[in-house]
């Protein structure tokens, strides 16, 4: 009998840490900020994971103008001149694809977790 104590004893507490985690994960309670850099044609980096609430923001470091642009149209940093940058809040919903409409072989991701 005690050893079948000991032995639930020893489940709840791996359960109870485990609630934890998953309750830490979850919150995520403070927004991050994260920078997109256009260069050289390029989004650096291409792939980032966000969080609905966090803000990314893309600065163009090329001379010429690009965007970033939702595959799905739901979302547009509209055109960025040479040195602009513009910021954009992740909400629920919205798609991870992107491309520069005037580039269209530059493209970018962001996995909202
Ligand atoms: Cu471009």
């Amino acid at each position: 009998m005690q050893k079948i104590n000991r032995r639930n004893l020893l489940i709840s507490s791996v359960a109870a840490y485990t609630v934890t985690g998953l309750n830490l994960a979850q919150a995520h309670t403070t927004p991050a900020e994260y920078t997109i850099n256009i260069r050289k044609f390029k989004f650096e980096p291409d792939h980032i994971d966000v969080h609905i609430g966090d803000t990314i923001t893309w600065v163009n470091q090329d001379l010429v103008a690009h965007t970033a642009t939702a595959e799905a149209g739901d979302w547009d940093t509209e055109m960025l001149e040479k040195s602009q940058s513009k910021s954009l809040q992740v909400t629920k919903g919205m798609t991870g694809e992107y491309f520069c409409v005037f580039h269209p072989h530059m493209k970018g991701t962001i996995n909202i977790k």
